[in-house]
């Protein structure tokens, strides 16, 4: 189990939380993913080993580049 914390600046509303969660559930079903929109932050507890550079890539890869703010 592992947290992970992204800064997405281009996260501004729920349908952008929904089409990350859909892609990110692509690498990991189980995976929990949680926001804060206004603070444009996600947060993703995966629930197997996921490369970091995967969920980087796989999320600017649909046009939402991100930041790690924390493990
Ligand atoms: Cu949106």
């Amino acid at each position: 189990m592992e947290d992970i914390t992204l800064k997405i600046e281009k996260m501004k509303c729920q349908g952008c939380v929904e089409a990350m969660r859909t892609a990110l559930e692509a690498l990991d079903p189980k995976c929990i993913v949680s926001a804060d929109v206004p603070g444009k932050l996600l947060n993703v507890r995966l629930s197997t080993l996921v490369p970091e550079a995967s969920i980087l890539s796989t999320l600017e890869s649909i046009g939402y580049p991100a930041n790690l703010v924390k493990k």
